[in-house]
């Protein structure tokens, strides 16, 4: 074995230390193949065909079983934080149940449904505003092949879901923001909206009489909606959207739209979104931590907990005030196992099978 890879590593080298040496290996390239020699030599792999070192090696496009337990995969499933969601993923369920429904499109059409209510206060269209009343959205989604778009601090555009999939879709980067986000949705023909509806607007105006920034846990000025999804084929995908924090700083932006802190989905393993106080999440990459305790092992329950547990640890060591704060997390694995965990109660999310369709009280760590 150890011949294996000093025989690879050497001839690399050979090659790249030649002058202009006959194959053209680019730096970059030697560093790659170099690198997957040698983790051939010490794990007796000896391939060089474009192998990634990482994962479990599922077929990319579906990935119908997960190979470390021997378990399949179990969709359609569907799952999203707050009551909304379940009205959210009835929106969507038909089309998942379909033979060819997927993952992705059944996190958009879910998000679209709950952006286009006026009435969910902290969406898409009737957004809460900031503090100089103005409503600005944040959305992310990521597949199961790790594609990703966002869209943060966007104005005057409702389904900022579609957007941030546009991005990913139809662009060469991945995040796109403001004034940019909104040229862009332009060019996309998405329609512009004012997205303030007069409730929204009369509330701003009470808080304007003091003016006080605070956030409260579960309560009006928190409520995002993360969604995750397993089709029929063992595909997932996730999605956030939000209009963040009530009465924020014009142009904060939270976690919702970031992946890694909001949402994130490893389509070899699971996927997680997180709802609450997003500086907090933000500072601790939260739906990330989810997923890397899974792919450790963990069940989505445990993981979500786990995630909790790390972030209550980070809050006791910086000695800060945490009082009123919220985190919660769900999460899914590609069994089809849910889970979700907070940092105090009054959290709930929605799950969705072929067998149940259910809200669900989630745990916290400061339970009542
Ligand atoms: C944010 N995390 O902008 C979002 C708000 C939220 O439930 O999740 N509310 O910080």
């Amino acid at each position: 074995m150890h011949a294996d890879w000093s025989a690879a590593a050497t001839r690399l080298l050979l090659i790249f230390s030649t002058p202009n040496n006959p194959h053209g290996v680019k730096r970059i390239d030697f560093l790659k193949s170099a690198g997957l020699a040698l983790a051939g030599g010490l794990t007796g792999w000896t391939g060089l065909k474009g192998a990634t070192l990482l994962s479990d090696s599922n077929e990319p496009d579906a990935p119908s079983s997960d190979e470390r337990n021997g378990k399949k995969a179990r969709g359609p499933v569907m799952l999203g934080t707050w009551p909304f969601a379940q009205t959210a993923i009835g929106a969507a369920w038909d089309g998942l149940t379909q033979p060819e429904g997927t993952a992705l499109d059944a996190v958009e059409a879910a998000a679209r449904r709950t952006e286009a209510d006026p009435n969910e206060r902290s969406v898409g269209l009737g957004g809460r505003p900031d503090r100089d009343g103005i409503v600005t959205l944040d959305a992310c989604v990521m597949d199961h092949l790790g594609n990703i778009g966002s869209v943060a601090a966007v104005e005057n555009v409702v389904h900022v879901s579609s957007l941030a999939r546009a991005v990913m879709e139809h662009t060469p980067h991945v995040m796109l923001v403001g004034d940019g986000a909104r040229q862009f949705a332009r060019e996309m023909g998405f329609p512009m909206e004012d997205l303030m509806v007069p409730d929204s607007k009369k509330e701003w105006e009470q808080w304007k009489i003091k003016s006080e920034y605070k956030p409260i846990p579960n309560i009006e000025n928190h409520d995002t909606i993360g969604l995750l999804a397993l089709d029929g084929a063992g595909r997932l995908a996730g999605l956030c959207t939000t209009s963040g924090m009530a009465f924020k700083m014009h142009g904060r932006v939270g976690d919702s739209p970031i992946i890694g802190a909001g949402l994130y989905v490893d389509g070899s393993v699971g996927g997680a979104t997180a709802t609450g106080h997003g500086e907090e999440v933000i500072r601790t990459v939260g739906s990330f931590r989810v997923v890397a305790a899974m792919t450790a092992g963990k069940s989505p329950q445990a993981a979500c907990k786990q995630a909790v547990e790390e972030i209550h640890r980070f809050f006791v060591r910086r000695g800060v005030d945490w009082g009123d704060t919220q985190i919660g997390f769900i999460a899914v694995n590609l069994h089809g196992e849910t889970g979700a965990y907070a940092l105090r109660p009054g959290f709930s999310y929605a799950v969705r099978t072929q067998d149940r369709d259910e809200l669900i009280r989630v745990p916290s760590l400061l339970e009542a």
